[in-house]
């Protein structure tokens, strides 16, 4: 398989796990897992096909590492990212770091001083421990911008964090008053 199906399938994978198994009549169930066998005749059925062994490699290929086999491997679910209101993914709340970074774009700066970070479409804030994720994922949006999140000062406070499975940090909304500007 190619670079370019490959991609393409991890982004359907990304839509149809995340956002919107409804688009293939795919169900999840409330830990986000779907059957494998479903997903592959439904997505075949909508005009994405891709063997087992493709899934297989596509989820141990992913740059980010998005999604995640059971261990029999019959079952798939993204790891993170979800907008779905009836999925949750049980992680463990986890002490943080003491700083943590968000990607984002000037547009939107004006927005988040006033309300601070909030979860928009999806289930949680993400957060990333390193620099260059962040302005990675800024980057998707036009020129980043990275804020400094003082985790560490929002966990004595109170606030609760969780790792992904892939290594996100979530939380569900930053004060701007935890927030560096610069
Ligand atoms: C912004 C991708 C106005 C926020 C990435 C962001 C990441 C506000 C956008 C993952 C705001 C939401 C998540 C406020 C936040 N006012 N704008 N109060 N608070 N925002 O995509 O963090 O490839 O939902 O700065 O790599 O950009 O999908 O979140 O720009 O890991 O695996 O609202 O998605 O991962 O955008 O990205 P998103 P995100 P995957």
């Amino acid at each position: 398989m190619n670079e370019k199906n490959t991609k393409r399938i991890s982004k359907f994978l990304s839509l149809i796990l995340r956002h919107q198994p409804e688009k293939i009549g795919l169900k999840l169930d409330i830990s986000g897992w779907a059957s494998v066998e479903e997903l592959l005749n439904k997505s075949s059925n909508n005009g994405v096909t891709f063997t087992k062994e493709e899934l297989k490699f596509i989820v141990k290929n992913n740059d980010k590492q998005r999604f995640s086999l059971n261990e029999n491997q019959t079952k798939i679910r993204a790891n993170q990212g979800h907008s779905l209101k009836n999925v949750i993914i049980a992680t463990e709340t986890k002490t943080p770091p003491q700083f943590l970074y968000h990607g984002t774009v000037a547009e939107f700066i004006p927005s988040i001083k006033e309300n601070g970070l909030q979860k928009m479409s999806r289930q949680h804030v993400h957060l990333s421990s390193d620099l260059e994720t962040a302005k990675k994922v800024g980057s998707r949006r036009g020129k980043p911008i990275i804020l400094t999140v003082q985790s560490g000062a929002m966990y004595k406070k109170g606030y609760e964090f969780f790792l992904s499975e892939n290594g996100v940090w979530l939380t569900n909304l930053v004060p701007a008053e935890f927030i560096e500007f610069l």
